[in-house]
């Protein structure tokens, strides 16, 4: 029985059953009696595992189609009316035919099973900043992931009421045929269909097309922004408490940096990081002219390979209970999960992803690079007392940081906030096992935004450098580069909990406590002024770390910044002339410091 009389709620669920002609249509109303018998429903079919009960309460292990386990960037649309609104970073489709061949696809690829609607909130129910939206499926998989992710059920359909302000999101998962596999944004329609795909940011609407394709867009219109970034609080010893935002492109670095444990040294004086959220941003501006960031989701979709105790504690506790894994290793002798870098004991008898019997001496691996778990974020023990507050978080700093082997320092901070957004701009990071693809390979990846803006990437630049001037009072902007790499290929910075060393030196920088040296690129620390005390593990990837390590990753390579300026002038040629003169007043000026 439908949950509310809202006719334009009806009617979108009309037009999807005529669609794909479904046997039954469940509503979700987000009771934990419905959500159990459907992972019982889905253990029946084999589409889910139950896990462990003792060890693992309430978990569940999926396995998805050999072809589909990442986000397939090359068959994403931004489907605006006119094909120059959605700008170089983009595939654009005509709304009409996109419409026109999601329906055939789609038609009738529901006969003899269950149509699910799933009412969501972006954002808690009750914050004035949160955004509905219905997403139609015939996953149980999408179903119990979104209830995870996201908020579900009855309270948001209540709130909406008779309002037409919704997202409306239509995924079918028909023969999951990569040659038929189409993400389509409808931006001035707020609207995504999904067909032929049952993985994560393809098939989660409320992830990556709503709260940032979408809602990037609908930002643009209101004033406000949707980030790729995580969301934590850096506790000092006397309880105050400062608010920073990082963008990092997929699979580099957003959840252990949201859960980071700081080095003993920094614990045993009082500090903590505090979570706020992990993969993306709502941001907003105060009262008091501030910016203030809200973690639309509920949940955590993050990369399982290399989550360990050692390197997150706290995302591994988060999985411990109520939580799903996909495509990692199972074990069914105990029903329990594996991954790469979980720690050194594979278990013996297992399946790998495939479902295939694994054996771990062999050396192939057995979770996929890109599987994931999907984590309630009230499991995460530095989960922060305001990670639902309905007006966010205020914002100190925001960081920007990609995966560079060379080229990009260890740190530096951004003269002002055009330079900010330039350096958001000219982000690059080598592609990862997050999207199909070739891995590894150095691309612009401005702001970690190229999958996701969901317009012109020329406007979205612009919004940038527009907010920049109603911001009365500016959070300051900084570049960070954990990947550095030595000529054999090894990391030179420790990485994950040493990087508080960094947000300790970023914080000071905004309490104006620290000097900086002002270089070609921006401000840049004294290698004194990165505090070593305590770094524990002395050793990086076997190699000894020390001051001259340091030095090394807080210079400025004026021959490798020249070629990046090259490149960045190719990247800005493709921008055009949307490109904000700001920007190119920025290239200008560091094409002049790096000039000999
Ligand atoms: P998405 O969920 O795809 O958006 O990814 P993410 O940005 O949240 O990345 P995540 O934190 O899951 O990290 C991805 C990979 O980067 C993992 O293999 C981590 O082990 C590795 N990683 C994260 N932080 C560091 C670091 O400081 N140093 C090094 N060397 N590797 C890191
Ligand atoms: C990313 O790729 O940035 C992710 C995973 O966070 S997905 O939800 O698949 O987009
Ligand atoms: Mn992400």
């Amino acid at each position: 029985m439908a949950l509310t009389t809202n006719k334009a709620v009806l009617e979108f669920v009309d037009k999807a059953v005529k669609i794909a002609c479904p046997d039954k249509v469940l509503w979700i109303d987000g009771s934990q009696e419905q959500l159990d018998a459907l992972y019982a429903e889905a253990c029946t079919t084999g589409e889910m595992i139950k896990l462990n009960e003792e060890k693992l309460p309430g978990c569940y292990y999926h396995r998805s189609a050999l072809n589909d386990v990442a986000r397939v960037e090359g068959r994403t649309f931004i489907c605006t009316r006119e094909e120059k609104d959605c700008g170089p970073t983009n595939n654009w489709m005509e709304p009409q035919k996109a419409y026109k061949m999601a329906e055939d696809i789609l038609a009738g690829s529901m006969k003899g099973r269950t149509m699910y609607v799933i009412p969501f909130s972006m954002g808690p129910v009750a914050s004035n900043f949160a955004k509905a939206g219905i997403e139609i499926t015939d996953s149980i998989y999408v179903v119990v992931s979104m209830a995870i992710m996201t908020r579900v059920g009855q309270a948001v359909l209540d709130k909406l009421g008779d309002g037409t302000d919704f997202v409306r999101g239509f995924h079918g998962k028909c023969e999951l045929d990569d040659e038929k596999r189409y993400i389509l944004q409808f931006p001035e329609d707020n609207a995504i269909w999904s067909v032929n795909s049952g993985y994560g940011g393809n098939v989660l609407l409320g992830k990556k097309c709503f709260a940032l394709r979408i809602a990037s867009f609908q930002g643009k219109n209101e004033g406000w922004m949707a980030e790729h970034m995580l969301i934590l609080g850096i506790e000092y010893p006397d309880g105050s408490i400062k608010y920073v935002t990082g963008a990092f492109p997929s699979a580099c670095g957003k959840t252990n940096l949201a859960m980071l444990i700081p080095p003993k040294s920094y614990l045993e004086k009082g500090y903590k990081v505090w979570t706020v959220g992990d993969d993306i941003a709502w941001i907003r501006i105060g009262a008091d002219g501030r910016l203030y960031a809200v973690n639309p989701e509920k949940g955590f979709f993050g990369v399982a390979p290399g989550t360990s105790v050692k390197s997150n504690k706290n995302a591994l506790e988060s999985t411990r209970k109520n939580s799903i894994f996909t495509n990692v290793v199972y074990n069914p002798n105990d029903g329990t999960v594996w991954w790469e870098g979980m720690d050194k004991n594979p278990p013996t008898n297992a399946l790998n992803w495939k479902g295939e019997p694994w054996d771990p001496s062999k050396g192939e691996k057995g979770a996929h690079p890109n599987s994931r778990f999907t984590a309630p974020a009230e499991n995460c023990p530095c989960i922060s007392k305001f990670w639902e507050d309905p007006d966010g978080v205020p914002l100190s700093a925001i960081i920007f940081g990609g995966r560079r082997a060379k080229t990009a320092p260890l740190v530096y901070q951004a003269r002002d906030w055009d330079h900010g957004v330039f350096i958001g701009s000219i982000m690059a990071s080598e592609t990862t096992a997050a999207a199909a693809g070739a891995v590894g390979v150095v691309r612009r990846d401005p702001m970690a935004m190229r999958p996701f803006i969901g317009y012109h990437v020329g406007d979205y630049f612009q919004h940038w450098i527009d907010m920049g001037k109603k911001i009365t009072n500016k959070p300051l902007i900084f570049n960070v580069n954990w990947f550095r790499l030595d000529e054999e290929g090894h990391f030179l910075w420790p990485g994950f909990g040493d990087n508080f060393r960094v947000l300790e030196w970023i914080i000071k920088r905004c309490e104006g406590k620290v000097d900086a040296r002002e270089t070609e690129i921006g401000y840049m620390p004294y290698a004194e002024d990165i505090n070593l005390e305590g770094l524990d593990y002395n050793i990086c990837e076997g190699k000894k770390f020390d001051k001259t390590v340091l030095e090394s990753i807080l210079t400025v390579d004026k021959e490798a910044w020249r070629q990046d300026a090259d490149s960045i002038a190719e990247f800005y040629a493709t921008v055009g002339d949307r490109l904000p003169k700001e920007l190119a007043n920025e290239l200008e000026t560091l094409k002049k410091n790096v000039a000999q």
